[in-house]
């Protein structure tokens, strides 16, 4: 039998385990420009089979919370190269997470103080991070506009060069897409978001149109054995809603089969909450039959509230990975932990945004 302590590949990535460390977001990243602690905070996390960087901005446009980092100035990449390198040494495997928020920003966090970008001019009824004071603050993210047709190659142009920059630049072992929990990609997906009457709104294909133009940049650029993908079928995050989503998903997926991805990476459930949501079912079976169906060979990551007996029950059912977030995050020894069977780290929630070491880099490992 499968456990989650055997080696895989995923695309090209060759993993020692099938645990990841699930993109995680801690605004410490004044300028953009990763603290020179991030080395050691993922250099400690170097025993997982992959890891995923926190969501990092491709543009000073995609960016949406104060103090995340970006991937599109000199000085952000030199310090993601210091980071890479910090985890190669320790032995471990790291893409980094492309991200472009679109609605979800603030006007403040935006270049020349502008509206932040959707696909339509539609409010999400969510909050963002500012720093005031130097403390962080949570506002109403601020009315965005719609892009035009014209921009959208733009958009996929900039994804396209962050990921080259991540890979030739950065030294990153491969990308995540960031098409989930309700920003940019994910509000052109959704019925609620999209009100676009172009080529790129109306129909789950049209709807769809953006995230695959992106995911084939991507993979032009990098290879789709680099490249994975995170998606997030039901979750509610920064206002997200769809009509009918299981069409929809099973349509992206299909679509992604084609294109030699490493992994596809699913949120079952609410993000950070419920992996069951009473009035938005999901036959996440039934994706997957999806898109195995239509060719795809990538790994099939799951994540959403796993621990060890959940995990292993997925493993043997056929998933191939396992994306642990908050046990990552106060357990930098997590995979030790659980083929131990040992006790794990409370998380200090006080501590996962913004701040410095405490409740980063100083949990500490068994003995
Ligand atoms: C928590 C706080 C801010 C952003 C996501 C990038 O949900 C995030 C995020 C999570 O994907």
């Amino acid at each position: 039998m499968t456990t989650l302590f055997e080696p895989t590949k995923a695309g090209d990535l060759e993993l020692a385990n099938r645990i990841v460390m699930a993109p995680l977001t801690r605004n410490r990243s004044p300028n953009a420009i990763p603290p020179d602690i991030a080395q050691t905070y993922y250099a400690q996390r170097a025993s997982a089979g992959l890891l995923i960087t926190e969501a990092t901005a491709i543009s000073h446009q995609g960016q949406g919370y104060a103090d995340v980092p970006g991937l599109y100035g000199t000085e952000q990449l030199d310090s993601w190269k210091k980071v890479t390198q910090a985890v190669h040494e320790a032995g471990g495997k790291i893409v980094v997470q492309l991200w472009h928020v679109g609605r979800v920003s603030h006007n403040e966090l935006q270049p020349n103080g502008g509206k932040p970008v959707a696909p339509s001019a539609i409010t999400a009824k969510t909050k963002t991070v500012l720093i005031r004071d130097g403390k962080a603050v949570f506002v109403d993210t601020s009315a965005p506009r719609a892009l035009d047709l014209e921009e959208l190659p733009g958009i996929v142009h900039t994804y396209q060069a962050a990921a080259r920059n991540a890979v030739e630049t950065a030294g990153f072992d491969g990308v995540e897409i960031h098409g989930a929990n309700g920003y940019l990609l994910d509000q052109f997906l959704r019925s609620d978001s999209n009100k676009r009457t172009d080529d790129y709104g109306g129909s789950i294909k049209n709807r769809a149109r953006l995230l695959l133009e992106v995911t084939r940049a991507v993979t032009d650029a990098i290879g789709g054995g680099r490249t994975g993908i995170r998606l997030s079928p039901v979750t509610p995050s920064n206002d997200a809603h769809d009509a009918d989503p299981q069409p929809l998903f099973e349509y992206v997926v299909k679509h992604l089969a084609t294109l030699n991805l490493a992994y596809i990476h699913i949120i079952e459930g609410m993000t950070g909450g419920p992996r069951e949501i009473a009035d938005r079912p999901f036959d996440y079976a039934a994706l997957k039959q999806a898109y195995r169906t239509a060719g795809g060979k990538g790994a099939w990551m799951v994540n959403n509230g796993y621990n060890k007996a959940l995990a292993e029950k997925a493993v043997a059912d056929g998933a191939d990975l396992v994306a642990f977030g908050v046990p990552f995050l106060a357990n930098p020894d997590l995979p030790a932990r659980l083929k131990a069977g040992a006790e794990l780290n409370a998380p200090d929630k006080s501590t996962f945004y913004g701040g410095g070491a405490k409740g980063y880099t100083d949990y500490p490992t068994l003995a």
